[in-house]
């Protein structure tokens, strides 16, 4: 019940990204924290990557969606990279930054609880955790999350808090920047 995203989605599709020139692997580069080199490979594996038409099933929507960072319904190669960088990202403040620039879906600043929830709900089921198990329910970890980050009460996670709220608790880190030591 409650289950707001039914299987209403149209098979995703991927930009085929137009061949760059130097100086915009330069600014990609820069942007990302590549090297050049690796800005030119990761493209490589992106042209690889590319899915053939076809279905996505949840975590590939997931990844999907985290890619397509600024919502438009495709990932262009600049979105692969910056998730790609999320990922591979070695300083953790770094990371915990790009995490929270992809969950405010809408760009507003601030995470709110509805945008928090839907988070822990894609997380939840990548993890195959129990959604309504006792002990860490969507809810609870939503609930836990906000009295533990939302300094200021406004039921908000700017990125400040965000980012000193999931550098100060572990388990938290782990689940919302996972790769993060
Ligand atoms: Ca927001
Ligand atoms: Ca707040």
């Amino acid at each position: 019940m409650g289950n707001s995203h039914d299987n209403k989605s149209h098979p995703k599709k991927i930009k085929r990204p137009k061949p760059l020139n130097d100086s915009q692997i330069k600014e990609i580069a820069q942007l990302t924290g590549f090297t050049s080199d690796q800005v030119k490979q990761l493209r490589a594996g992106f042209l690889n990557f590319y899915p053939t038409n076809g279905h996505a099933d949840k975590f590939c929507e997931y990844v999907f969606n985290t890619f397509d960072s600024d919502g438009s319904g495709k990932v262009d190669f600049i979105e692969f990279l910056l998730a790609t960088s999320l990922i591979t990202q070695k300083d953790p403040v770094k990371k915990l930054e790009w995490a929270f620039t992809m969950y405010d879906r809408d760009k507003s600043g601030s995470i709110s609880r509805k945008e928090m929830k839907k988070i822990m709900d894609s997380i939840f089921d990548l993890l195959g955790e129990d959604k309504n198990g006792t002990e860490h329910s969507v809810a609870a970890t939503v609930d836990q999350i906000y009295s533990k980050m939302d300094i200021n009460g406004d039921n908000k996670l700017s990125k400040e808090e965000f980012v000193n709220g999931c550098l100060a608790d572990d388990y938290l880190r782990r689940l919302l920047a996972p790769g993060s030591n």
